[in-house]
């Protein structure tokens, strides 16, 4: 393990490659030997700006990290891309898709692309995600993409391990963007209407004009930071280095001490997900506790017991066994 965290440390890709199959492997013994690379390696992380991406499907995010991932080599910076994806929906085939979409970047030695792990719950692929971000910051990518798509509850886990959420949006009417989640709006740090060119482009101008109406009424999520909406055309390599403006102006309103204290607030949300997750699957894993737990669920459900009791019952019983 040392050896590995060594490699890692100068960089090397293979040793990185090697480093994410252990994070993401689900065998007990190499879940011990990923938390001691990751301890290994944890002072050399934390130096890159992490950077969430999402949007609806086929918003042309993939295409967009693409032409943005580029722009940011070309100015000598290290791009990581990795994906949350937990949803069943992108099999082996898409992940080839995503390679080819990212043709450019895929071959560029100052990138690295990492597709999701294979479906699983949203819970462990959100921690194998943060893991990996830790392990290509210690292999020196200074720039972390993390794409998901925007359904479902991936985009609060990716938001949760990034410094800025970035919302990509397709051109469309008003009942599209009715389509787009409350929710994921306020989550938002810069939103970007991307496909804008050709035939598209009034239908972006129009969609943007909306966006804008609606971020207006919504709470700032950071105080005095109002959320741009930006256009952008990823297969015509435009708008992307206002992407970047954009980001390099969130980071300096939030300053370094923002940044390490939405750091901080990530680290310990993260813990209490492990306790949590960690609690459940003990006792899900306990045989008594189990058949314990089927008895209770079947008195819950004929109304012997309320839930709050069983729930009671079944708490005292696994931590006063
Ligand atoms: N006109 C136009 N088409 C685009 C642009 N960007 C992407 N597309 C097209 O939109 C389609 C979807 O692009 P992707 O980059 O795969 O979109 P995505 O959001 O990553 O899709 P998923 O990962 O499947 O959710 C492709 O056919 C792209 O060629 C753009 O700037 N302009
Ligand atoms: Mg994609």
């Amino acid at each position: 393990m040392a050896d590995l965290a060594k490699r890692l440390l100068a960089g090397d890709r293979r040793a990185l490659a090697k480093a994410i199959t252990l994070i993401e492997s689900t065998r007990a013994g190499d879940r011990e030997a990923a938390d001691a690379l990751l301890a290994a390696i944890l002072p050399a992380t934390g130096k890159a700006v992490r950077i969430g991406l999402s949007g609806t499907p086929g918003a042309g995010k993939s295409t967009l990290i693409e032409a943005f991932g580029t722009h940011l080599t070309g100015m000598g910076r290290k791009v990581a891309v990795l994906a949350v994806d937990p949803s069943s929906r992108r099999s082996g085939g898409s992940i080839l898709g995503d390679k080819t979409r990212m043709e450019r970047l895929s071959r560029n030695p100052a990138a690295f692309i990492r597709p999701s792990p294979s479906a699983g719950e949203l819970g462990g692929v959100a921690r194998r995600t943060r893991e990996t971000i830790l392990a290509v910051e210690a292999a020196g990518f200074d720039t972390v993409l993390v794409e998901t798509v925007g359904v479902g509850q991936s985009e609060t886990a990716v938001a949760d391990m990034t410094d800025m959420f970035v919302l990509i949006h397709a051109p469309g009417g008003g009942d599209e963007l009715q389509g787009v989640k409350r929710g994921i709006m306020e989550l938002a740090d810069l939103v970007v209407v991307n496909k804008a060119d050709g035939d598209l482009l009034p239908a972006a101008r129009r969609s943007a004009a909306d966006l804008e109406a609606a971020l207006h009424l919504m709470r700032p999520k950071h105080k005095g930071w109002s959320v741009p909406v930006l256009l952008a055309s990823a297969i015509e390599d435009r708008g992307v280095a206002e992407i970047w403006t954009a980001v390099g102006e969130f980071r300096q309103l939030l300053g370094e001490s923002g940044i390490a204290a939405l750091r901080k607030a990530q680290s310990r949300a993260w813990m209490w997900t492990d306790v949590r997750e960690g609690l459940v699957g003990a006792l899900a894993g306990d045989r008594e506790i189990s058949a314990l737990a089927q008895r209770l669920e079947a008195d819950v459900e004929s109304g012997r017991t309320t839930p709050p009791q069983a729930a009671a019952q079944l708490l005292r019983r696994f931590l006063k066994p």
